[in-house]
């Protein structure tokens, strides 16, 4: 059913033990004892095997991924073209690791859409194996969903149509082949995507060279230097701010936007900026209705939170950390110029969609079922990922109210991201939402014992779509559905 095969494809590129009960946390007394793959054609593909660099904090500037240029550009489309590489990086100093990358870039490069216009990209695959694109937070036809059974052969190439038919937002798009979406994704194919939206210029927020994506995410190394596929995700130790650990970013004394983004397997910041609090414009799909200042940041795997900072209040030469509650130190951004600045930050953004009274009531459980000498299977609602199985039929318009809940018998921490919508959360564990919670979102954190209620309308499209964790090693062996749009 899972391909490990494409865990190995990555040729070249080292990877540890494959120890999928560690890799899917903490399950008390469980054995791992079977794998697919042996673990010996892991070690063969060792590159390094030296001394691991050190990494020494704050020698090297945060790089801001180049925008793709397109080859075509009217008022009404973009068409691009993008390869799907293998390719080297250098994360630790001084190494060229082999990755995988977006136009052979180990972060893709970032494309900005508009909405109201087509985007169009032609997804040319030079791996070994088949790949294929999702874009994350896209309001897409399924057939350009980059659904797990909609790969992209070696040598192939795919057109993918973004119709940007939503509001503004930061999107990314990452790997969704079935079997190899983790692998993929955690070995660099990952890019983000901003729909840039005219109707909110008025808003005058920070833009062009002062709207800056940053992708977070970690990765794990061995004492050699090889990247480490799979293995605890608790020893993935090393975070990466636009793909190099601990960088410093040179800003001038004015505002900025940061499109923040989770690009992480499997993991939750919370993040704190030097004792001041993050002043948070947008969430998953777009703007939230109002600013709003938050001491702790939350972001599970694969959300998103746009925030302003206004480094005018600082003097030249101040240098401010952010940092995770559990990797410390990721980003410093050192205050080092004048400059002159007229946008603003208003209190009041955008109205969010009003809610249409909802008429379906469903419920999602995930949660691990463990099985004596094996891997666990992720499940929802007690089943395993099946293609050709559709758990929920829905009609397309309707508005529903979906119980999302985590049952797992070992605590484990998961999310859960829908295709195709952006969703409102009405409730978490019966009382008001987490302020992580707010705006529109298509990925959310859940925790064993939570429950949170939230509410999706499901316009547009008619068509397959999965929902899964987002904690990608999750939704590898199991932790997905698919439900069907029908006329
Ligand atoms: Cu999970």
């Amino acid at each position: 059913m899972l391909n490990r095969r494409g865990v190995l494809a990555a040729g070249g590129i080292a990877a540890g033990v494959l120890g999928v009960p560690q890799l899917l946390a903490p399950a008390e007394g469980h054995e791992d004892s079977t794998h697919d793959v042996h673990p010996a054609a892991f070690q063969e593909s060792k590159t390094f095997t030296g001394t691991k660099p050190e990494i020494v904090p704050w020698t090297r500037p945060m790089p801001v991924p180049p925008v793709l240029k397109p080859l075509v550009s009217t008022p009404r489309q973009e068409i691009y073209q993008l390869t799907i590489d293998k390719t080297t990086a250098e994360i630790l100093p001084g190494l060229q690791s082999p990755v995988l990358g977006y136009g052979g870039q180990f972060v893709g490069p970032t494309i900005r859409a508009k909405t109201g216009r087509k985007t169009l990209i032609m997804f040319q695959n030079r791996l070994d194996e088949p790949a294929n694109v999702h874009l994350h937070g896209g309001h897409v036809a399924p057939e350009h969903d980059g659904h797990p059974r909609d790969l992209i052969e070696p040598g192939r190439t795919r057109l993918y149509l973004y119709p940007n038919t939503q509001q503004g937002a930061t999107l990314w798009y990452h790997d969704h082949s079935h079997g190899t979406e983790a692998a993929h994704t955690y070995l660099g194919l990952h890019g983000a995507y901003v729909v840039e939206d005219d109707s909110e210029r008025g808003l005058n927020l920070p833009t062009g060279a002062y709207d800056v994506p940053i992708l977070l995410r970690d990765i794990q190394f061995d004492d050699s230097g090889n990247i480490v596929v799979f293995d605890d995700p608790a020893k993935r130790t090393v975070v990466l701010a636009n793909g190099v650990p601990q960088p410093y970013f040179e800003v001038a004394a004015r505002k900025y936007r940061f499109r923040l983004v989770n690009s992480a397997n499997q993991r939750v910041f919370h993040l704190r900026l030097a004792g001041t609090p993050f002043t948070r414009i947008g969430s998953d799909g777009g703007l939230l209705a109002s600013t709003t200042e938050v001491e702790e940041m939350v972001l599970s795997s694969a959300e998103r939170s746009d925030i302003v900072i206004d480094f005018a209040k600082y003097p030249i030469g101040t240098r401010i950390v952010l940092t995770d509650s559990v990797a410390g130190e990721i980003l410093r951004f050192d205050v080092v110029r004048r400059a002159s600045d007229s946008s603003r930050v208003p209190a009041v953004l955008r109205p969010l969609p009003a809610m249409p009274y909802s008429t379906v009531d469903r419920e999602v459980d995930l949660f691990y079922v463990f099985k004596p000498n094996d891997r666990p299977d992720g499940v929802i609602n007690g089943k395993v990922f099946d293609m050709d199985r559709v758990d929920f039929t829905i009609k397309r318009g309707a508005t529903e109210t979906w119980l999302i809940k985590s049952s797992d018998p070992a605590g484990v921490k998961h999310n859960f991201h829908m295709h195709l919508v952006q969703f409102r959360v009405l409730e978490r564990n019966g009382g008001a939402p987490l302020p992580s919670d707010l705006g529109l979102k298509d990925t959310i954190p859940i925790t064993a014992g939570e429950t949170v209620k939230v509410q999706a309308t499901f316009t547009g499209h008619t068509g397959r779509y999965v929902y899964h964790c987002h904690f990608l090693e999750h939704s590898w062996i199991g932790m997905m559905a698919q439900m069907e749009i029908v006329p």
